[in-house]
């Protein structure tokens, strides 16, 4: 059913997971963006309760996540994992509040709208309660496709990713830390967080392996990229990898297209694309790298050029900083255009 409660001017907002590595980048968010909410509340595990969190000058109090958190609360922000946001945010609806979910529960559900803002902004109209923030990967793929896509239709996308320790929470982060030290001092090495020890090496594994013997992650890609650019005819191929990286995503990102497109035309369509900066100076070696892009806000795309293999193909390499723009980002730009559309 369609949504018609009304949004304050001054919502109250909460941070479902508020103490993981995404929900800790939303307050830092809410923060520099000045969000304008009359209060934050910040909920986690019973493990967390009690912890303070930093917030605009003051410190928040974690509260445990119950079903009961929501009442008097008009947005919230989910990033507890699949299985609290499937648990939890039919209550938080309930209780009449908008939950920008950042977990894969609700991604593919009919009712739900897949949001990035400088895509499908509009798509944010038509929720009945649950808007999803999609997976971190596809975020910033089709940030950098959208702007292509107006000048010519793409038929197919060929992606391999190189995916931040982060991507898979604070601990996951830790243990690349960790490992690191560990393989130096020449110890045993632990490894709970990834399938395989990350320190030095790469893993072509993200989530668990589907049938077809690509990966959940893989999966994400390919149909939350039809969904969110309405082109389901946009055939895409994806390999996913986690990379000993502490934070940001980068995309090796082969496009084709179903007509001729000017490499200066898409480069230009791009560089004029809010959200995007363009940078590529191969002869100054300029090109965006994860170690550079930490804490950054925009899709950065380097290393455009054309992909004679195919007919009409371009290559290049998108780099964001998946905790922002890949999550905790994307998540606020969405619960601001509640406020706009109120
Ligand atoms: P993380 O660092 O491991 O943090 C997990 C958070 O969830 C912590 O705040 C944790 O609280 C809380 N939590 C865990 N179990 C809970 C429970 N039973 N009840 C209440 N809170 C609970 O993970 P993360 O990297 O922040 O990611 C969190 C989730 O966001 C992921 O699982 C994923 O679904 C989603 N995510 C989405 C994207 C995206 O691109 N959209 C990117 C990354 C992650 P405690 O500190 O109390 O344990
Ligand atoms: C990114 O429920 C879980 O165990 C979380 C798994 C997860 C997801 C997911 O599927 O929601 C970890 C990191 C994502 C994501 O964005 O798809």
């Amino acid at each position: 059913m369609a949504w018609t409660k009304p949004m304050p001017s001054r919502p109250v907002v909460a941070v479902a997971g508020a103490t993981g590595a995404v929900g800790i980048e939303m307050l830092k968010v809410l923060e520099q963006r000045r969000f304008p909410a009359e209060r934050v509340v910040v909920l986690a595990s019973s493990r967390s309760a009690g912890k303070r969190l930093p917030f605009a000058g003051e410190e928040l109090v974690v509260e445990e996540l119950t079903e009961q958190s929501f009442k008097g609360v008009d947005i919230a922000l989910f990033s507890a994992g699949g299985s609290v946001s499937k648990q939890m945010a039919p209550h938080a609806v309930e209780s009449g509040c908008v939950v920008v979910d950042n977990s894969s529960a609700f991604r593919m559900d009919e009712d739900v709208p897949l949001v990035v803002p400088e895509v499908n902004a509009r798509d944010v109209e038509w929720h009945s309660g649950i808007i999803a923030n999609p997976n971190c990967s596809t975020i910033q793929m089709v940030v950098a496709l959208k702007p292509l896509h107006d000048i010519a239709p793409i038929t197919r996308v060929v992606v391999a990713t190189y995916q931040a320790a982060s991507g898979a929470g604070a601990a996951a982060m830790q243990e690349l830390y960790e490992q690191s030290r560990q393989f130096l001092d020449g110890t045993e090495l632990s490894v709970e967080q990834f399938v395989h020890r990350i320190a030095f090496n790469c893993i072509p594994q993200i989530d668990v392996f589907l049938e077809d013997g690509s990966t959940k992650e893989e999966w994400k890609m390919v149909v939350e990229t039809k969904k969110i650019m309405g082109a389901p005819e946009i055939e895409v191929q994806a390999t996913c990898v986690r990379v000993p990286v502490l934070r940001c995503h980068s995309e090796a990102v082969t496009v084709q297209f179903s007509k001729e497109v000017d490499i200066d035309r898409a480069r230009a369509a791009l560089a004029a694309t809010p959200g995007i900066t363009v940078l590529d100076e191969p002869e100054s070696a300029q090109y965006p790298m994860p170690a550079m892009l930490e804490g950054t806000d925009d899709t950065y795309i380097g290393r455009l050029r054309v992909d004679s293999t195919v007919p009409h193909g371009l290559s290049m390499w998108v780099v964001a900083d998946q905790l922002r723009k890949g999550a905790a980002l994307n998540a606020v730009q969405i619960a601001e255009l509640l406020l706009a559309s109120r």
